[in-house]
């Protein structure tokens, strides 16, 4: 999961997008960075970190530019190592950069297309960087000018060529700024606007907020397989480049990615939560209804909203029973299962009077791997609960995310294969309540009646766009593992070109 922005000002950028960055931190913590556009020159800073580290003031004082684009990273398939970092960047045809969020499904059978037949050469293991360079190519091939429909017509090729859930924003020098998004829109993109006195400005990006913060107002989310296009002159153009284009967008957004004061496909983040309490209140009711619970506790941050209603709904207390430390990552974004481990304890405390003798429901977004709430349980029991109970907000996550999600190899998550009973005695609870899929895509679709289908393929192991076969999920699998390897390894990196990588 990666988060992405691009704005094209009459003002210089460098500063709106290191704002939109900082908003979109919880996209990825891996990695940053922004490349701007000044009079037909590229300027770029990206490195391994957090925004508010990679970014210093010589570097932004570096990014001129009325053009950019950004991106925050946590890696998926591919390393971690800086070489690799967003956004990228080739020379030709134009000059365009690209940074981009999700994942290529057939990105080894282009990346060897792409060196025999197109004869451009790829040199990292980030897909990104091939669809970059499919981009370059169908560009090339519109000759020597470029139009809005020569755009269009080499995005509808990148279409054909690039499978998988992805989006992105480009730059192509002396010509503008162009966002884009899968045919099945499985992930999130939103374009906003904002008038100033020298006329009206555009913004892309991965959630509303980023627009929020910057004082863009939200125009629309791209729709599926449509692409568009800012000129230099600050003209919207855009179109609908792929024909059998269906919205499935990644339902996991609401359940946990996103932020909750975003707006995703019409859908109100916060909204989709409450919803998710609302039906999971609704089915305790059904399968205990003569439930002891004394009280809803739940484990912070994401799934508060979703606790908070449930526990309404249910006519039971609710507690805040565990604190955070708030200057601790979030653990499921931590690359390396021994420090996932290790940080739960140094992140989370129990209130021991919220605990003590009592029966309590700990409620969470989701459960992946199983170590955090193993420990989590175990801290409510020494806290001197009674009997804990566990709820999730979302079903159980049985199968792998090939679409840009860091949900790894399915024997990593604790529910594959296995029954909700045997989770329920793996994680140490008296109890175990997941969210019916059924109730989750109501609780997003009530929202937004339009979109009938969600990509939810983490539960129900349906890959919507097709070509996911055993094949392909031991090769991510083994991808994966390499890039666990290589991000110990920081000194792997490739070759870093372009790059203003001066030391701190
Ligand atoms: C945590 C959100 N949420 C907590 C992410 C843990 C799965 N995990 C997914 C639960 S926060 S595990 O709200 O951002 O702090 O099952 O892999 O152990």
């Amino acid at each position: 999961m990666c988060g992405i922005a691009g704005i094209m000002a009459h003002e210089p950028v460098n500063q709106l997008l290191f704002d939109s960055l900082t908003v979109l931190q919880h996209r990825g913590q891996d990695a940053a960075g922004i490349m701007t556009c000044d009079q037909g020159r590229f300027f770029l800073r990206k490195s391994n970190g957090l925004v508010r580290d990679v970014f210093r003031t010589r570097h932004m004082k570096r990014l001129t530019g009325t053009m950019g684009i950004g991106h925050v990273r946590y890696p998926t398939a591919g390393s971690s190592s800086e070489a690799e970092s967003q956004p990228f960047y080739v020379n030709s045809p134009y000059g365009i950069a690209l940074a981009h969020n999700g994942n290529l499904t057939n990105a080894d059978q282009i990346s060897d297309a792409l060196f025999r037949t197109d004869l451009r050469h790829i040199n990292t293991n980030s897909d990104s960087e091939v669809l970059l360079n499919v981009f370059a190519h169908e560009l090339g091939k519109q000759g020597m000018s470029l139009s809005a429909d020569d755009i269009f017509s080499a995005i509808e090729r990148v279409y054909q060529r690039c499978q998988g859930g992805y989006v992105a924003v480009a730059m192509i020098s002396g010509y503008g700024m162009v966002g884009f998004r899968d045919p099945h829109g499985i992930r999130p993109i939103v374009i906003g606007r904002r008038q100033t006195a020298q006329g009206v400005e555009y913004m892309i990006a991965s959630e509303s907020v980023a627009l929020d913060v910057v004082g863009f107002e939200l125009l629309r989310d791209l729709a599926p397989g449509e692409a568009v296009y800012v000129d230099m002159q600050g003209q919207l153009h855009s179109r609908l480049c792929a024909p059998e284009a269906r919205l499935t967008p990644c339902i996991f957004e609401y359940v946990y990615l996103a932020r909750p004061d975003s707006i995703m496909d019409g859908i109100n983040i916060y909204h989709a939560r409450m919803h998710m309490g609302q039906k999971l209140a609704e089915k305790i009711r059904r399968v205990m209804p003569d439930h002891d619970i004394d009280v809803v506790i739940p484990i912070p941050d994401t799934s508060r909203t979703s606790a908070l209603e449930l526990a309404q709904h249910l006519g039971v207390t609710y507690r805040e029973g565990f604190m955070k430390n708030r200057y601790i990552g979030r653990t499921f974004i931590m690359p390396g299962q021994t420090l996932r481990k290790k940080s739960v304890r140094q992140k989370l405390n129990a209130i021991s009077m919220e605990f003590k003798d009592k029966t309590v429901l700990l409620v969470d977004d989701s459960i992946v791997r199983g170590t955090t709430c193993n420990e989590i349980i175990q801290m409510a029991r020494d806290a001197g609960a009674r009997k804990v109970y566990f709820a999730s907000a979302a079903p159980a996550v049985r199968y792998p995310n090939v679409y840009g999600i860091d949900m790894p190899a399915a024997k990593e998550l604790i529910a594959h294969g296995r029954s909700e009973e045997e989770v329920a005695r793996l994680i140490g609870a008296d109890w175990l309540v997941y969210q019916d899929l059924d109730d989750l895509v109501a609780a997003c679709s009530e929202l937004n009646p339009s979109i009938t289908e969600f990509d939810c393929s983490v539960f129900d192991g349906r890959y919507i766009t097709g070509g996911i076969d055993a094949g392909y999920l031991t090769r991510l699998e083994a991808a994966r593992n390499d890039a666990a390897r290589a991000g110990e390894d920081e000194d792997n990196a490739a070759i870093d070109l372009h790059n203003d990588s001066s030391a701190d």
